[in-house]
């Protein structure tokens, strides 16, 4: 099947609505493909909700239990190196890294914060696996909360539906171009 994307006019992500609407419709089947997701400990009742939200998602788009590998790490800042061992360990078509980073008193959010995105964009650049960032960066536990299966939707699920999105695109662009005539 070949999705067309752009035909889509809801946008994934709105100030004030939930983030975490998508076109279920248009979404491609996840039943061929293999995941990964990566999740941190630190603030778990956050993150191990992030994780059901991209877990059920990849569920309800065809994706076989046993085909989505699921690997904790102690907090965000390990999550690379934790997407990193799950590419070697379970081929996976794509990681789904999920984390919450609260911001505290010192600067120590934005280090963590900075060094995953960038370590995440590395990783998928160099592996061709997309390594999706579901790291939420609130100000508090309550913007986490609401993130987090709350008011604004669960970054779980937009990170479910960014891995499968990718997944896909990368087997339309593989496929070999049809020749017409000679
Ligand atoms: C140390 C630390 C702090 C203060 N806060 C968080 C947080 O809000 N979210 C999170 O995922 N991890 C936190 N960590 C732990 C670091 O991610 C990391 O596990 C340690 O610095 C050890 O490398």
């Amino acid at each position: 099947m070949t999705t067309d994307y752009r035909l889509s006019t809801k946008k994934m992500a709105s100030a004030l609505k939930n983030l975490s609407e998508y076109d279920e419709k248009n979404l491609a089947s996840a039943e061929e493909m293999n995941f990964s997701i990566v999740v941190a400990d630190w603030n778990s009742d956050i993150t191990h909700a992030l994780y059901e939200g991209a877990y059920d998602t990849l569920v309800k788009h065809g994706a076989k239990p046993e085909n989505i590998h699921t690997l904790q790490v102690p907090g965000s800042f390990e999550l690379p190196m934790g997407a990193r061992l799950s590419i070697k360990r379970d081929k996976p078509d794509a990681v789904i890294c999920l984390g919450c980073v609260i911001k505290g008193e010192t600067s120590h959010n934005e280090y963590i914060n900075s060094a995953v995105s960038s370590a995440l964009m590395q990783l998928s650049l160099m592996t061709n696996i997309p390594c999706i960032f579901g790291l939420l960066t609130p100000n508090d536990h309550q913007q986490a909360k609401d993130r987090a299966g709350g008011k604004h939707g669960n970054k779980g699920v937009e990170a479910a539906v960014t891995a499968i999105r990718m997944v896909d695109l990368d087997k339309e662009i593989s496929k070999p171009k049809v020749k017409i005539g000679y």
